[in-house]
């Protein structure tokens, strides 16, 4: 069995991890004091009682809700550094975060001002924390196609700040063929592309992600088990799942960790890794996931290796960068 320290020491990455997702109650607060906005909770307290979540969309209208603290660039910059800082305690060599510019857009605050504030906190961190990093920026799929072109058209000329897209928010209802011409737009300009598909769509959404969007991983992916076929076509491929374990609990796609299909998938071949997605919504960073995988699941050692170097193969860094750390 995998112990907390082992798992602290494991060089790993981080690929799947909203960075409006790593808001603490506490810096929400200083946030709202310094920007003068009323919060419509009292305290600390009050705030994590209300992350009692019964599925996808409860999560969201709050998570939302949340980001509205967020207006200058140094709010940015604050609590992108204060995840890195997380990260640097939790052994985490290299992170590629998610943000979502249209949550910002949408409510007035220009797209420079999230994404310099990100940016500035990332090079920081490469320099003082010794933590690579590359941004991927995600369409909104309860938005239109048209918008996600707009939010495209906003990062054009930033290309060297933004490494991918991805596709995150209400899933069912949304299916990944809706963002077919986008996607293969941001193909064009040499991005990477991830998706979310398969946390509570169906293993169908996997399926499109991959032959429609041509995703180089599939964010989540945990419903694939409804298909062996495609379990088999995953492993073989070694198509990377960004799975998020205490997310998966937290939401209820699974009643209780000790029914969680990770470890399985490892077993079956297929490349999964480790990641927190909201760590300040769902209770825990990266070690924390690692560690509800050791008590759910009786987690050993080799599989926590195994997850780790999985994340390490899946990043979009250098393969001789990750290999030092192998
Ligand atoms: C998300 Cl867990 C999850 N799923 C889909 N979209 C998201 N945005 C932030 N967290
Ligand atoms: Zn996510």
């Amino acid at each position: 069995i995998a112990d907390e320290a082992f798992i602290r020491r494991l060089p790993k990455a981080e690929l799947h991890l909203h960075l409006e997702g790593s808001l603490e109650p506490e810096l929400m607060f200083k946030l709202a004091e310094r920007n003068n906005i009323e919060l419509p909770y009292a305290s600390v307290e009050e705030i994590r009682a209300a992350y009692d979540f019964t599925n996808l969309q409860s999560f969201l209208d709050i998570y939302y809700q949340c980001a509205d603290v967020l207006r200058t660039e140094q709010d940015f910059y604050d609590l992108t550094w204060a995840y890195l800082l997380r990260c640097k305690e939790d052994g985490v060599v290299h992170t590629e975060p998610f943000f979502d510019p249209q949550t910002h857009t949408d409510r007035g605050i220009p797209f420079e001002v999230a994404l310099n504030g990100i940016d500035r906190a990332l090079c920081d961190g490469e320099e003082q924390l010794n933590i690579t990093s590359g941004l991927i920026m995600c369409f909104l799929r309860h938005l239109s196609e048209e918008a996600a072109f707009a939010t495209l058209e906003m990062a054009k000329p930033h290309l060297d700040k933004i490494i991918g897209v991805g596709l995150d928010s209400s899933e069912v209802g949304h299916p990944p063929e809706k963002f077919a011409n986008v996607f293969a737009a941001a193909a064009e300009l040499d991005l990477f592309l991830v998706a979310h598909a398969g946390e509570e769509g169906p293993s169908t959404y996997i399926e499109t992600a991959l032959d429609i969007l041509d995703v180089d991983r599939i964010d989540h992916g945990v419903r694939c088990t409804d298909d062996p076929v495609l379990v088999d076509s995953l492993a073989e491929n070694r198509v990377p799942l960004t799975v998020c374990p205490l997310s998966n609990t937290r939401l209820k796609v699974y009643d209780n960790m000790n029914q969680h299909p990770i470890l399985k998938l490892l077993e079956q071949g297929v490349c999964v890794t480790v990641n927190s997605d909201d760590p300040a919504f769902f209770g825990g960073y990266l070690v924390d996931n690692y560690m509800a995988l050791v008590e759910g699941l009786a987690m050993t050692r080799a599989e926590a290796v195994a997850l780790a170097a999985n994340s390490l193969e899946a990043s979009f860094i250098d393969d001789e960068l990750y290999e030092e750390w192998l």
